[in-house]
C-alpha cells in the first residue's frame, strides 16, 4: 500500500482530515503533521475517542493514524526558531517539529512516503481583512506566504520518489474575493506558481506529480477564523 503524510490536521473539520480519510479508505497508511500548539488537544481527543464517529470509513472500520508528528511549518530549522517560541510551554513540551526535523523523523521512521498533502492554512494570529491590512500590517501577509509551500518541498526532497504531492488553493489567487486579503490571495498565487514550476522540475527529476486543488467552501477552523 501507499504511505501518505498529511500536513495540517488538528481536528476533524478541515480538508486535511477529509483527505486523510479518503486516502485511508483507499488503503493508504496515514501519517499526519499537527501544529505544535494544537498537538496536545488533538492527541488527547483522538485517544479519548472524540473523533471515533468521524474516523469511520465506508467499509465500517475506523481510520488509523500511524503517527502524529508535531510540526510548525513557519520554521525550517531549529536555528530559525526565536527564543520566546523555544521557551513557550507548548513548544518546549515537544521536539523535532521544524520542517527539516520532521522530514528527518519521517525518513528515520519510515524511510519514504508516497503521497504528501499540504493542507496548512492561516494560524489564528492571521486574521486581517484587506482593509485592515492596507491600513497597517502587511507583514502578517508575508508570514502567511512564507509557510505555504516550503514544508512540501523539504518533505518531498528527502522522502518521495515517484510519488505525488497535493496542496489546497483558492480562486482568490486570480480574482478579487472581498475579505480574502492580508496576503492570503497572494499566498495562493505564489502557491499556484510554485506548483507549476515544481511540477516541471520534480516531474523531470523524480517522476513526482505536483498538484494543487482549488477547493470548495468548507467550514473549517481556518475558514471561520477569517470570517468565511
Ligand atoms: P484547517 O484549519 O482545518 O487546516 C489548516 C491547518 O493548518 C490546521 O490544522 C492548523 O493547525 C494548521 N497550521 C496553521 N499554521 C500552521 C503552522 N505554522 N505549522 C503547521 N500547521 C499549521 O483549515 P482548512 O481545511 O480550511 O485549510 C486547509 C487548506 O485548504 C488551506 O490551504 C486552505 O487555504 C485551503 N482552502 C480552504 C477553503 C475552505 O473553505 N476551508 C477554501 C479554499 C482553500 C476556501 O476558503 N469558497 C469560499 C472559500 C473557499 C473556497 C470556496
Amino acid at each position: 500500500g501507499k504511505r501518505a503524510f498529511i500536513a495540517g490536521v488538528a481536528d476533524d473539520n478541515g480538508y486535511g482530515w477529509a483527505i486523510a480519510k479518503a486516502l485511508a479508505a483507499a488503503g493508504a497508511e496515514i501519517l499526519v503533521g499537527t501544529w505544535v500548539p494544537a498537538l496536545n488537544i488533538f492527541e488527547t481527543s483522538l485517544r479519548r475517542g472524540k473523533f471515533d464517529e468521524s474516523r469511520r470509513l465506508p467499509n465500517g472500520s475506523l481510520m488509523e493514524i500511524a503517527k502524529v508528528y508535531p510540526l510548525d511549518a513557519v520554521y525550517d530549522t531549529l536555528e530559525d526558531v526565536p527564543e520566546d517560541v523555544k521557551a513557550n510551554k507548548r513548544y518546549a513540551g515537544a521536539s523535532n517539529w521544524t520542517v527539516k526535523e520532521v522530514a528527518e523523523s519521517v525518513k528515520n521512521d519510515y524511510e519514504s512516503i508516497d503521497i504528501l498533502v499540504h493542507s496548512l492554512a492561516n494560524g489564528p494570529e492571521i486574521n486581517v481583512t484587506s482593509l485592515q491590512c492596507d491600513a497597517c500590517d502587511l507583514s502578517k501577509g508575508t508570514d502567511y506566504r512564507h509557510y505555504q509551500l516550503p514544508v512540501s518541498i523539504k518533505l518531498l526532497n528527502s522522502n518521495v520518489a515517484g510519488g505525488a504531492t497535493l496542496s489546497l488553493t483558492y480562486i482568490a489567487s486570480e480574482r478579487t474575493i472581498p475579505g480574502y486579503g492580508g496576503g492570503m490571495s497572494s499566498a495562493k498565487a505564489a502557491l499556484e506558481s510554485d506548483t507549476r514550476v515544481l511540477a516541471f522540475e520534480a516531474g523531470r527529476k523524480g517522476k513526482i506529480r505536483v498538484n494543487t486543488i482549488s477547493a470548495g467552501p468548507l467550514g473549517s477552523r481556518a475558514a471561520k477564523a477569517i470570517g468565511f
